[in-house]
């Protein structure tokens, strides 16, 4: 990992480390436009031979019924069950609260405004299957769209060598409630949810992480299609706000977690203290090579760095600035920072508040914005999954308030029609 001094940084250096490779995938576009095109044309065959091709399996169905998830999840521990169960609690109990009715407003005697919350009614969730299988992101997926009320989840995984999903997927489904599982990964899983086959239903939002595939097949068919998709997706990244009173075993082992993600992960060190500095790299040395994705954490760290700043001000200016997917303030005082923080996907306050506590089972959600999108946009919760649909009334005595108003505007805009459709009401 780079050392940098924060005093010592021009504008323009500072710029330039904030800054994340925003597409770096486009050059797989046209790889990505052919597997659209084709799934397009030939729909589950399509599907059945890129299985063949990028997955190496030959399947005879292109999903899993309730029956087969239900053998799967047999194999699984009782420890398992639990610790799933567990996240699966608390996340539920943590998004039930977003589900909130708002309050109608009369907003002159008479004209009553509110909104009322209706769940988008097909939903696409995809479930990376590549290098490392994320069950924990099928259960931030489907537990905010079961919540919202969807009426139609599909979920797409590409199938392992065995030609089925792995155990625990197929035991998080059972938990949702999902009976089937479609055997499908990659640009032809998006391309598949967005268009539809014969067996897929077309969505009208996709969910999901995935690979750079994945990501350019979202932000294609996004453009392309009515679908739409949960967020801009790019590779994972932690930013760590440290002081002297912060434990430097702690903070290593919060950057390896985020840099065993993948290679193109980030794990960036604010720290105001050098001697914090040093040694969260020795402690990174010392847990870094015992780790079994070592290899992918060190090509990760290369690609990381660490900011000492004069003070925790500075440090969350960089933070903001940067505007990290997950933010840790490992420092006592935090909430005495945390009120300054104005972009950031999720914050982990204090030296006991690990990311994978949040990445797995505290309750909140893991699907965050990436590569300085948290400056504009929210991570996954129940909101994501409805539509806010504004609702008003008017009544009589409502008309007779609002309309002169109404007819005034109409007028200064050149619209008599629009002033019409309330002049003849009136009279
Ligand atoms: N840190 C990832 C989520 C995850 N971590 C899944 C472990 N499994 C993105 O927030
Ligand atoms: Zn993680």
């Amino acid at each position: 990992m780079k050392l940098y001094n924060y005093s010592e940084l021009s504008t323009a250096e500072i710029g330039q480390l904030v800054q994340r490779n925003i597409d770096p995938a486009n050059e797989i576009r046209a790889i990505v436009e052919e597997v659209i095109d084709n799934v397009q044309q030939h729909g589950d065959n399509a599907l059945l031979d890129y299985a063949q091709k990028f997955d190496k399996v030959t399947l005879t169905k292109l999903y899993l019924d309730k029956p087969e998830l239900e053998e799967l999840a047999k194999t699984i521990t009782a420890e398992q069950k639990l610790a799933l169960e567990t996240a699966y609690n608390n996340i539920y109990k943590f998004h039930e609260t977003q589900l909130k009715t708002e309050d109608r407003v009369e907003t002159m005697p008479g004209v009553t405004c509110w909104r009322e919350i209706r769940p988008i009614e097909k939903v696409g969730l995809y479930i990376p299957g590549g290098s490392a299988v994320l069950p924990s992101t099928f259960l931030m997926l489907g537990i905010p769209a079961r919540l919202a009320g969807c009426h139609e989840i599909v979920v797409c995984s590409p199938p392992q060598k065995s030609g089925k999903v792995n155990a625990f997927i197929a035991y998080v489904a059972l938990l949702l409630g999902i009976d089937k599982i479609y055997l499908v990964g990659g640009s032809q899983a998006i391309a598949a949810m967005a268009y539809g086959t014969e067996s897929i239903t077309k969505v009208d939002k996709i969910f999901g992480p995935g690979n750079q595939f994945v990501t350019k097949a979202k932000t294609i068919i996004q453009s392309t299609t009515t679908t739409a998709i949960d967020m801009p997706a790019g590779p994972s990244e932690v930013l760590v706000i440290a002081d002297e009173t912060a434990n430097p075993a702690y903070i290593a082992a919060d950057l390896l977690a985020q840099a065993e993600h993948g290679i193109d992960s980030q794990s960036v060190l604010v720290c105001t203290s050098t001697d914090i500095a040093n040694a969260t790299l020795a402690e990174i040395a010392k847990q870094l090579p015992v780790l079994p994705r070592a290899e992918i954490a060190q090509l990760a760290l290369d690609n990381s760095y660490i900011i000492v700043t004069d003070n925790l001000n500075n440090a969350m200016q960089f933070s903001n600035k940067y505007a990290p997917e997950h933010l840790i303030l490992a420092t006592e005082n935090w909430s005495q920072i945390s009120d300054k923080i104005i972009n950031a996907g999720s914050v982990f306050l204090g030296n006991l508040t690990p990311e994978s506590a949040g990445d797995y089972a505290s309750g909140t959600n893991h699907t965050l914005p990436t590569s300085s999108y948290a400056r504009a946009y929210s991570g996954v919760s129940v909101d994501s999954f409805v539509k806010k649909i504004t609702f008003q009334h008017i009544t009589r005595e409502g008309l007779q308030n609002i309309g002169h108003t109404v007819e005034v505007l109409a007028e200064m805009e050149g619209l008599h029609a629009h002033r019409n459709a309330v002049s003849i009401r009136k009279s």
